[in-house]
């Protein structure tokens, strides 16, 4: 079975373990958001394709969800010394490495996405995974601060402000301009299957549907759309999603992501058990939908989601 998954960071990677052990055997393509990307000490730092890399490979942090295990951070403490920051953003001596390893290649002449199969050698994740574009994409957000409103890079909203700020917009610059990496449009051609997640709408799954002919791609796919709710009771499970969901006027609920996708779109919709009465609207909205536990509190819990969601797709099909 040919599954292709689009995925943010945490939420993307954790479920794509449960995928790999509910069906061993798939093929499964990964397409990775960019938007989350940052150049910071001259370094090209691509923050949800390292979380898939590093947790599918077995190198994650496991309680953060980012970055290496076993991390030491020497090297910002010299260059903090220094005087150079940013401070506020944690990169790690081990993941130091490969975002140097990253830079170099790409200073080769080589794209992101022939470095992200590169760096795959190493990590082994057992998906094929794209970057969503080789094209610079870069997620801003619009915040007034002190009075005066101004766009920051998406780490700087997420990571320093802790989106302790209302967001104004969303905005993935250069995805206008960007084109699908070589290998996305035709992994959604081919596939049997297109999961979504419980990856962040907007700065996640959003930022790759931004790349124009993604969407077209995967609404003429022909095959079964399923998604699974990253908001559970009303919440993110984990994260800031509703500030993000609330710049592009969603509520953050089950049933609003489901219908800011839409029925052209999604086929298929899994909200949580305690979502259960938000099936109905989902439904009305033209999307089969199914109330499962969606916790992904251990590897069978997760297992078991992709398992539903793969139901789901065999019923819409
Ligand atoms: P990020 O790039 O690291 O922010 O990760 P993603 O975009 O892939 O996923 C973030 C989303 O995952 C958040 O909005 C969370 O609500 C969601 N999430 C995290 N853990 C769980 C979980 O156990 N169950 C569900 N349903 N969603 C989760
Ligand atoms: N998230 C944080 O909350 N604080 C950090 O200092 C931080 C550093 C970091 C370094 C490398 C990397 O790949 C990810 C990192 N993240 C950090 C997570 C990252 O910012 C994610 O993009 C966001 O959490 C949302 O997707
Ligand atoms: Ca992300």
């Amino acid at each position: 079975m040919r599954i292709v998954v689009l995925a943010g960071g945490i939420g993307g990677a954790r479920f794509l373990r449960g995928l790999q052990r509910a069906v061993p055997n798939a093929d499964i393509t990964v397409i990775g958001n960019t938007g989350d990307d940052i150049h910071l000490f001259g370094l090209k730092v691509c923050p949800d394709l390292d979380t898939v890399m590093y947790t599918l490979g077995g190198g994650i942090n496991e309680e953060q969800g980012w970055g290496r295990a076993d991390e030491t951070f020497h090297l910002k403490e010299e260059l903090a010394a220094y005087g150079v920051g940013p401070e506020w953003f944690g990169l790690g001596d081990r993941d130091f490495a490969t975002h140097i390893v990253r830079t170099q290649m790409l200073g080769a002449g080589y794209p992101l996405s022939a470095v992200t199969e590169a760096l795959c050698d190493r990590w082994k994740p057992g998906v094929r995974l794209i970057p969503m574009s080789d094209d610079r994409v870069e997620t801003h957000v619009a915040v007034e601060v002190d009075g005066e409103r101004k766009a920051v890079h998406f780490q700087e909203y997420w990571v320093r402000l802790r989106a302790s700020v209302p967001a104004e917009a969303v905005v993935p610059v250069g995805a206008e301009q960007a084109k699908p990496a070589p290998g996305v449009l035709e992994a959604i051609a081919e596939a049997d299957v297109i999961l979504f997640p419980p990856s962040n709408p907007v700065v996640s799954v959003g930022t790759i549907l931004a790349v124009p002919g993604i969407r077209e791609a995967i609404a003429d796919a022909g095959v079964p759309v399923v998604g699974l709710s990253p908001i559970v009771g009303d919440a993110p499970v984990r994260g800031m999603a509703d500030k993000v969901l609330a710049a592009v006027g969603v509520e953050s609920t089950a049933a609003a992501v489901a219908e800011h996708y839409g029925s052209g779109l999604l086929d298929g919709w899994l909200v949580d058990t305690v979502d259960a009465s938000a099936a109905e609207r989902v439904e009305a909205a033209g999307i089969r939908c199914r109330a499962v536990p969606l916790m992904m509190s251990d590897l069978e819990a997760t297992a078991q989601m992709a398992r539903e969601a793969l139901k789901l797709a065999e019923e819409v099909r």
